[in-house]
């Protein structure tokens, strides 16, 4: 205890603690009983600006003291805690700290192994309103268990404790609401009854008429509490190459079939199910079988259940969730279909969002460009993006989930595609 000895009778004059020392014994080390000697001295004085205690043995008792003193002290902008002791009981005390100190700077934690997911969820949380800590010498905000407790998708685990904290304090200084959003498409050969069963799903109506889909139709769709943006393709062979960069993972799609087809629009299925194979390995499947009442007046009968068996082998990979029949006209499966699309969305990875109103509002600013145009560049959108939420690390966060929403899309050259008039 000779150093603390030392450091006690200079503390009235001294800016900076350092007894970081990783070569010096464990006996010689201050652990928490220093914390309370040390305390006590910044109780008492004000002059310390940095203490450095790094390889001293604290764990959370000493923490626990010294971030008391600290609550009272307004000089200390930097304190180092590297390799001591201290777990998630030391962290939370510190993250009660920071909810009421606009003084520290930094806070280096680092090598502290018994950190686990609570006390890194604590320091996390007090930051939301400490615009003076820099996160970085923080433990990790990106790990699973942690992410969960902040209520944070998949999309954060590459991102670093500044980038956490930005989307945090954003959420909270622009208000946030929660969707459970994601991308609904419908594909398969021409004539299969695509678009027929997006008017049925949205509007609940039907008017026989055949209208070719020219590319992709945009629109959405809302089940319950789920939106959907629903991409409809055109079915015809011209654009099935152009398609394949919209099959991704992180939607539901439909493979939509019609009991009469030819062997040519049979073909296109096949092919269709394999692009979806290839692009989206992992994507949640509905194969939807058109005309389940039949139309004898086009000649039509609905599959039986050896021909919807047959229909679901003909792929080696196919591995559809689920089987529907439904009839546009009658409306029959239609109802089941919905649930089924419900119960595949709320299992996607990233359906629910705590999403930040900001956001809402480029959301806004990036659709209406789209009356004029169809695509913007990728520095168009972060400049947009940048003026309105002020950070690159928010712009880029919004493209992502916007991406993933269906609303934006990256083009072969780099460019942004917008929804609405793509074609
Ligand atoms: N009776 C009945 N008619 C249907 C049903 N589904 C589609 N149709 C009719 O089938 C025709 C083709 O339907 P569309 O919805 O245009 O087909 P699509 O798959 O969008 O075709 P593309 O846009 O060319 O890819 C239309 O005349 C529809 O009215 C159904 O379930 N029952
Ligand atoms: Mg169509």
């Amino acid at each position: 205890m000779e150093i603390l000895n030392k450091l006690i009778t200079n503390i009235d004059s001294i800016s900076s603690v350092d007894l970081n020392d990783n070569r010096r014994k464990k006996s010689e080390r201050i652990g928490d009983i220093g914390c309370l000697v040390l305390a006590k001295s910044l109780r008492s004085y004000n002059t310390i600006i940095h203490i450095n205690l790094g390889w001293n043995d604290i764990g959370d008792n000493g923490c626990l003291i010294l971030a008391e003193a600290l609550r009272v002290n307004n000089t200390v902008i930097d304190i180092n805690l590297e390799f001591n002791r201290i777990g998630d009981d030391g962290c939370t005390a510190l993250a009660e700290l920071l909810r009421i100190n606009s003084t520290i700077t930094n806070i280096n934690l680092k090598g502290n192994n018994s950190i686990g997911s609570n006390g890194c969820f604590t320091l996390a949380e007090s930051l939301i309103q400490n615009t003076t800590l820099d996160p970085q010498h923080l433990p990790d905000f990106n790990v699973k268990e942690c992410l969960l407790l902040l209520d944070l998708g998949e999309e954060f685990k590459t991102k670093s404790n500044r980038d956490i904290i930005d989307f945090l304090q954003e959420r909270n200084r622009s208000g946030s609401k929660i969707v459970y959003r994601s991308k609904l498409l419908l594909v398969g050969s021409g004539n299969a009854g695509k678009t027929t069963l997006v008017k049925k799903l949205k509007d609940n109506t039907f008017d026989g008429i055949r209208v070719q889909t020219d590319g992709i139709e945009m629109t959405e769709l809302v089940i319950h509490d789920i939106e959907l943006q629903i991409y409809d393709f055109a079915g015809q062979k011209e654009y099935m190459h152009t398609h394949k960069i919209f099959f991704k993972d992180n939607s539901v799609i439909l493979i939509i079939y019609r009991p009469d087809s030819s062997e040519e629009e049979k073909r296109d299925f096949d092919i269709f199910l394999t692009m979806i194979y290839d692009c989206a390995p992992n994507a949640q499947l509905i194969l939807v079988t058109t005309f389940a009442d039949g139309d004898l007046d086009k000649g039509q009968r609905p599959l039986n259940d050896d021909e919807i068996k047959l229909l679901c082998n003909r792929n080696p990979n196919s591995n559809f969730i689920k089987t529907i029949s439904v009839d546009s006209s009658t409306g029959k499966g239609i109802d089941e279909l919905k649930e089924s699309i419900r119960g595949v969305a709320l299992h996607l990875p990233k359906i629910k969002n705590d999403v930040p109103n900001s956001f809402y509002d480029l959301q806004k600013s990036i659709i209406s460009l789209s009356s004029t145009r169809f695509s913007i560049t990728a520095e168009e959108f972060l400049a947009v993006a940048t003026e309105k939420l002020k950070k690159m690390s928010l712009a880029l966060l919004a493209y992502q989930l916007f991406c993933d929403w269906g609303i934006v899309h990256k083009l072969s050259n780099g460019d942004i595609g917008i929804i609405y008039d793509y074609y």
